[in-house]
């Protein structure tokens, strides 16, 4: 909401109100299946950028491989859009395909 001051209306001085503390969007990063990257590629991408344990990595990987995409994990805007670019172009460098993905969570 934004208002004059009342002691001062002459002026034009502007207040800015907001009744909470703004947080700021998150974005979930996506992995999309592919025929091409192997699995021990994609298991050691959730390792070592998402930080997921060996058993979990295995999971998400193979739920991906099955049902064409699942969430690696959920970041602020920049860290997803880090995550997207270090991990495509970590997949580039060995020739794979994979593609990575970062879409903002709906909003609350
Ligand atoms: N479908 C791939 C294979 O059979 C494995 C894979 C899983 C690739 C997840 C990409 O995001 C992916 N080698």
């Amino acid at each position: 909401m934004t208002r004059r001051t009342p002691t001062d209306p002459q002026h034009q001085t502007q207040i800015l109100e907001r009744s909470e503390t703004q947080r700021p969007r998150l974005y979930r990063v996506l992995l999309l299946n592919d025929d091409y990257t192997p699995m021990e590629f994609v298991v050691m991408v959730l390792e070592r950028y998402f930080r997921k344990s060996a058993g979990d990595a295995e999971m998400i990987m193979l739920a991906v491989h099955r049902k064409g995409q699942g969430v690696a994990g959920v970041y602020t805007r920049e860290v997803a859009e880090t995550k997207v670019a270090q991990v495509t172009q970590h997949a580039r460098s060995e020739g794979y395909p994979l593609r990575v993905v970062a879409e903002p969570e709906p909003t609350p």
